[in-house]
């Protein structure tokens, strides 16, 4: 198997040997899958909370709340912002191709908000920003009969997927700046997902199409035993505090 997330370090990879999310569907789901199976498929450890992780870093004199990067192919593929082109596609009026100036031209949305991993890792009090995507939903024109998005990225293998109702939301985000900079390769620049929300899983890196279509494909992780619907503290078995 290829998928792995190479940047993984030591400390993060010995706590989610303790701390990965779920339940017995999820490992079965993701067993035998080579270095990501083991990395998300350990049972969670109800006695690992989010404070005893900190506890865990500062013992092994590693940061914590250090962002973790991840990739489920060999690299972190790099484009070029003149390069760069988001594809909206399926069930629209005006299929329309953007460039990453297209999107700069949009109105701009900034929200301050948490990333959780369900594997337990979070950082807290992320400025985004980018375009909504109930407005370049707006802009394409939705028809009926459609339901749900089905997202792509340029890695070539990771998807993910969103209803149509959840993807309407005020906090649901085309981004392209995090941290208060342009957002890097490594965390899937120049454009990403910011599904508040939700679980990082569903913030889908090196995005490059929106398809609308009529009905959820659940994605990458999901097809792996993640709940479909990633909603932070209610979702895959974990209570964490919400995004
Ligand atoms: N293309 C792609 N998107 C992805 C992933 C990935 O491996 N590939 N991992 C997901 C997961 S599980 C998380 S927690 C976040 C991590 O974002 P980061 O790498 O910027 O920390 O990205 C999500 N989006
Ligand atoms: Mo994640």
């Amino acid at each position: 198997m290829t998928e792995r997330p190479t940047s993984l370090t030591s400390l993060q990879y010995e706590l989610d040997q303790r701390s990965s999310p779920i339940g017995r569907r999820a490992f079965l789901g993701v067993a035998g899958l080579g270095l990501s199976g083991i990395i998300f498929g350990k049972a969670w450890s109800d006695t690992l909370d989010e404070s005893s992780i900190g506890k865990k870093a500062a013992e092994l004199g590693a940061p914590i709340g250090r962002w973790t990067y991840f990739t489920v192919t060999d690299d972190y593929p790099s484009m070029a912002k003149s390069q760069y082109q988001l594809r909206i596609s399926g069930l629209v009026d005006r299929p329309t191709t953007l460039t990453y100036a297209d999107l700069l031209k949009r109105k701009p949305t900034s929200m301050t908000k948490d990333f959780q991993c369900v594997t337990g890792w979070r950082v807290r009090n992320v400025p985004w920003t980018g375009v909504l995507l109930s407005d370049l939903l707006d802009e394409v024109g939705v028809q009926s009969g459609a339901t749900a998005l089905r997202f792509t990225s340029f890695d070539g293998e990771y998807t993910e997927s969103l209803t149509l109702e959840q993807a309407r939301r005020s906090d649901m985000l085309v981004a392209y700046s995090m941290l208060g900079a342009d957002i890097t390769t490594n965390h899937g620049g120049p454009v990403r997902l910011y599904a508040a929300p939700m679980y990082g899983y569903k913030s889908i890196k090196w995005l490059d199409g929106i398809e609308v279509v009529d009905r959820v494909t659940p994605g990458y992780w999901e097809e792996r035993g993640y709940d479909v619907d990633a909603w932070t503290g209610r979702s895959n078995g974990r209570d964490d505090e919400a995004t």
